[in-house]
C-alpha cells in the first residue's frame, strides 16, 4: 500500500484531532465523536464498537495509528476503487479484514473528506 506524504500528513492531523486523551489510540468514546462528525448523530454504541471490530487488527478494541492509516485509506474517496461498486441507493461497500462487509453512503464519504480538508485548512503549518 502506498501512501503519499500529503496524505500521512492529512491522517495523522486527523488522528491527533480525535484521539483526545492523546494516549495514541481512539477508543469506542473518541471514535464516536469521529462517526458523529461524519453525520453519524444517532449512532449507538453498539454500532460504534462494531466499525471499530472491522479496523481493530490486533482486537485490543481501539484504533492505532496504523489501523487509523488503514481505515482512512479505505474511505478514501478520491480513490473510487477503495470503495468497490457503488450501488443505486448511493452506497459504498468496504470489505474488511474478517470477510464482512460495511456500507457507507456517499454522504458518509464525503463527510470524512470534508473534514479532513477543514483540518487541513485550520493548521497554519499546512
Ligand atoms: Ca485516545
Ligand atoms: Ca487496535
Amino acid at each position: 500500500m502506498h501512501i503519499s506524504l500529503e496524505d500521512q500528513h492529512t491522517y495523522i492531523r486527523a488522528f491527533k484531532n480525535y484521539d483526545v486523551d492523546g494516549n495514541g489510540n481512539i477508543d469506542k468514546t473518541e471514535f464516536k465523536n469521529l462517526m458523529i462528525d461524519m453525520g453519524r448523530r444517532k449512532i449507538t454504541d453498539g454500532e460504534v464498537l462494531d466499525l471499530i471490530k472491522n479496523y481493530d487488527q490486533d482486537d485490543d478494541g481501539e484504533i492505532s495509528w496504523v489501523e487509523f492509516i488503514d481505515m482512512m485509506e479505505s474511505l478514501k474517496v478520491s480513490d473510487s476503487s477503495a470503495f468497490g461498486k457503488i450501488n443505486e441507493a448511493g452506497q459504498a461497500t468496504v470489505e474488511n479484514k474478517h470477510g464482512g462487509k460495511h456500507t457507507y453512503s456517499i454522504e458518509e464519504c464525503q463527510a470524512f473528506a470534508q473534514i479532513i480538508n477543514g483540518m487541513l485548512a485550520e493548521d497554519p503549518d499546512a
